[in-house]
């Protein structure tokens, strides 16, 4: 068989083309990483080539029995690292998840109580525009606006009035700890089916840093390739009380056939996880990013909540007198890559929202340490500070290039 390069060289050109642009930039989307070789070999390997619907022991396809054995050390592995009683490896992404748990456990139109988007949750948490919102009665709790926190007596409140047959509790933009236990109390009290979606921190949770909500929650979803530092998917962990009907709503519900070379990918992902290392790497990213924050703070910057307990923070940028679109594209300039993002109560859209969200998951696989996000501030500030200055950005691009070169990835 011919090689990439042989076969399609404009394709080889642009990996190689966003190889280096990884490798020469300062990486801070908070739900990005880098996966180690090991889960890249995994998931780009002869196993994309199997077909395998259905499930361990129960395919509809022939020639499944190597694949069933990768499937079965991802489940094994995923409930050793989580403490889950039942793991579906199979969704091939966070939204596709959590579209399988509704279809399981839900049926259109009925109601649950979700993070609102501008406040933190997630598109499939219930926006409108997205086919959770569509299909399904989402009562939106939001954050409080002088703090920035989940109010969990107000929770509690809108889930009494509201009787929801499922409470979700999960983020993709809020930086402090979530209150699992009080989240089951209040479910509980109402009668509703609990559901977490730890996609964010997942990481952080294995790598036993912060709570994990596996023991209190009915349902738990979570992507693997953000802080989990696995391949680009995710699985569904639940009580064996709905084993039954998550397979079932994933497939034949939701998805065809498995992508088994992820699979394989979360394999090792797990595997890697399940190491003392993982747990000091868990460790490090919420110290780094604190550090990040209070560097910040220091220098006149407001964050959404007023720190960090994980691994992200939204940082107010109109307190610089700049947009958070403005923010994001001065960064790029520079090599810092960023992702702007609403703040709770923002009056600005967007597209142009006032938020910036950064986090910490991929500088500390890069070997950054406290120090090291404290320089990572200091060339955002004065990046900031620069912004319309052409000739300032350039300088500062070397810069950057010089601190990536003392931190290798692949070279
Ligand atoms: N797009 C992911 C994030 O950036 O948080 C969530 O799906």
């Amino acid at each position: 068989m011919k090689s990439l390069q042989e076969t399609d060289s404009k394709i080889f050109d642009l990996i190689q083309k966003e190889t280096e642009r990884q490798e020469y930039g300062i990486e801070l989307i908070a739900s990005e990483n880098y996966t180690s070789k090991a889960v890249m070999e995994a998931t780009g390997s002869p196993l994309t080539n199997k077909y395998s619907e259905g499930y361990v022991g129960k395919r509809y396809y022939g020639g499944n029995e190597v694949i069933d054995l990768v499937e079965q050390l991802a489940i094994d592995r995923c409930k050793e690292l989580f403490g889950c009683e039942h793991a579906n490896v199979q969704p091939l992404s966070g939204s596709p998840a959590n579209a399988a748990v509704y279809l399981a456990v839900l049926n259109p139109g009925d109601k649950v109580l979700g993070l609102k988007l501008d406040h933190g949750g997630h598109l499939s948490h219930g926006h409108p525009v997205n086919f959770s919102g569509i299909l399904y009665n989402f009562v939106q709790y939001e954050v409080e606006e002088g703090t920035g926190l989940i109010d969990m007596d107000k929770v509690r409140e809108i889930a009494i009035r509201e009787k929801p047959k499922m409470i979700l509790a999960g983020f993709s933009a809020y930086s402090r700890n979530i209150d699992w236990k009080r989240f089951k109390e209040i479910a509980d009290e109402v009668g509703a089916i609990t559901m977490a979606d730890i996609s964010h921190v997942a990481g952080l949770i294995a790598g036993k840093a912060i709570e994990n909500p596996v023991p209190y929650f009915d349902i738990v979803t979570t992507t693997t390739h953000k802080t989990l530092r696995g391949p680009r998917g995710a699985v569904i962990m639940c009580k064996n009380a709905f084993a039954k009907a998550i397979d079932k709503g994933l497939f034949p519900g939701m998805q065809g056939g498995p992508h088994d070379h992820v699979n394989a990918g979360k394999a090792v992902a797990f595997l890697e996880a399940l190491q003392p290392d993982f747990q000091r790497y868990a460790k490090d990213v919420i110290k780094n990013a604190q550090a990040m924050a209070a560097e910040l703070m220091k220098r006149g910057y407001r964050i959404v909540s007023g720190g960090t307990d994980n691994h992200l923070m939204v940082i107010d940028m109109t307190s610089k007198g700049i947009s958070g679109k403005e923010a994001e594209v001065a960064l790029e300039k520079v090599g810092i890559s960023t992702s702007r993002s609403t703040i709770p109560f923002d009056t600005r859209k967007p597209m142009d929202p006032s938020g910036l969200r950064i986090g910490s998951p991929a500088v500390t696989t890069r070997g950054f340490d406290e120090a090291g996000c404290v320089k990572i501030v200091d060339i955002i500030d004065r990046t900031i500070n620069a912004h319309d200055d052409e000739a300032a950005l350039k300088g500062i691009r070397q810069e950057i290039i010089e601190l990536c070169k003392k931190h290798p990835l692949y070279k």
